[in-house]
């Protein structure tokens, strides 16, 4: 088939959007969360579960699975020439503890989608397309985010992964062999063409504009640095109140000082405290110790070297002024990223194509694909989120909006990896 005739072909191609949205409604039945989402944590044997259930429809869609030492599946569509470098499709199964049902989810399955309607079309391209499922994105469990898309990009070292405990103290290492999905495949080692991530926004913007398709140009910067404050344990009663050492009242003023200097560098900066533990938590001791993580986010790289240096001064003047002891630690970091040009206007010219309205977006929330941007040419596609609800079991998409991103995705998809016939 002409060059010409395959771009008219493909200019019809759509996605079955039934067919996309009952997978996701299955795979949201494992690990179900309390209030309807899901909590579907890295490494858990829900995990596994799922994983089993992807493997088991790529398989049926005639996807050859492969595996690397960090648990990354790697689900290939064969193409007319196997020694190209492949197009990537990739975001992540796993899910917060009080999570929703397509952050990252539906980028996942819509890759398979992808596939799906490549076969039932008799489509055929000339580089093989891969469906990615990154281990360990959420970074809840076992921080940093972006974990093992972090080891694939060379930013991170597996000795590291393997190292990182949950709460409870288990290994990553230990977990990921436990559920028997660590794959012999060095990460890294395989090389990526083009690496495409669907996901849905995960704030209100895309919503409000009335936008179907967001075209992701750059992705924020992000730093998690994890503090610990130590004062002295003491009878809440009979402590007067200057003999305390109160490392609870620390931390409640460090975490104001994060919004406000978050606040201080308006606009395009955001600051909170989502993890806090005071110890020995007791309701009559007063806090010896207190161990919080601070997230901090910019798409400007001075706002957040700013933010994070001003943290570390105020944390300081607020400890010394308390007599408590403090130590603070990075636990995850990316600057902000630029995704490729060239595969901005290829998602841009599929949704004009297929006629959906769209817009640029900055990604607020991080993802896989920023890290994987800095070994191949990266680009993400977004679609609406009810009221920009994420990290919420409530996190709400239409049918609708999730199937006309797996339809940009397939066009950009197609277009990257060449229709042959
Ligand atoms: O933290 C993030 O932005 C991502 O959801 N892991
Ligand atoms: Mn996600
Ligand atoms: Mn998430």
């Amino acid at each position: 088939m002409s060059d010409e005739s395959a771009a008219i072909s493909a200019a019809n191609m759509t996605v079955d959007g039934d067919r996309l949205w009952d997978s996701l409604m299955q795979m949201a039945k494992i690990g179900p969360g309390i209030a309807g989402g899901n909590n579907r944590q890295t490494l858990t044997d829900a995990d596994a579960d799922g994983r089993r259930l992807f493997q088991s429809w790529c398989q049926d869609a005639g996807m050859s699975m492969a595996v690397d030492r960090m648990g990354n599946m790697f689900m290939r569509h064969e193409g007319a020439e196997p020694d190209l470098d492949p197009v990537y499709i990739g975001s992540h199964l796993d899910t917060q503890p009080t999570g929703g049902k397509y952050d990252g989810v539906l980028g996942v399955l819509a890759g398979l989608e992808v596939v799906r309607a490549v076969r039932d079309m008799g489509v055929t391209t000339r580089r093989p397309i891969v469906v990615t499922n990154w281990t360990n994105e959420e970074g809840t469990r076992f921080a940093p985010a972006m974990l093992a898309s972090g080891v694939f990009a060379g930013v991170l070292t597996e000795n590291y992964a393997n190292s990182r405990e949950d709460a409870d103290g288990r290994r990553f290492g230990d977990e990921l062999d436990r559920i028997g999905w660590r794959g012999d495949e060095p990460p890294g080692e395989r090389k990526i063409h083009a690496m495409f991530e669907y996901h849905i926004e995960q704030g209100p913007i895309l919503e409000a504009e009335g936008r179907q398709i967001g075209v992701v140009t750059h992705g924020q910067g992000l730093w998690w640095l994890q503090v610990t404050l130590t004062g002295k344990d003491a009878h809440t009663g009979s402590t007067p109140m200057q003999m305390r050492v109160n490392a609870g009242l620390g931390m409640a003023r460090i975490i104001e000082a994060v919004h406000r200097i978050a606040m201080d560098h308006q606009p395009n900066a955001v600051g909170a405290v989502g993890q806090a533990n005071v110890y020995p938590n007791s309701r009559n001791v007063i806090p010896g110790k207190a161990v919080f993580t601070i997230d901090f986010r910019s798409p400007e790289l001075e706002k957040l070297t700013s933010m994070r240096s001003r943290l570390e001064q105020e944390a300081a003047e607020i400890a010394e002024e308390l007599g408590l002891g403090i130590h603070i630690e990075p636990v995850g970091h990316f600057d902000p990223v630029t995704f490729d040009g060239g595969l901005v206007e290829t998602v841009r010219a599929a949704a004009e194509r297929l006629g959906y309205s769209h817009m640029d977006i900055v990604s607020g929330a991080g993802h896989d694909a920023c890290w994987i941007a800095k070994v191949a040419p990266t680009v993400m596609i977004m679609c609406p989120c009810v009221d920009g609800l994420s990290h919420n079991e409530a996190e709400e998409i239409s049918p609708a909006w999730a199937k006309a991103g797996a339809d940009v995705l397939l066009h950009a998809v197609l277009d990257t990896a060449e229709v042959v016939r």
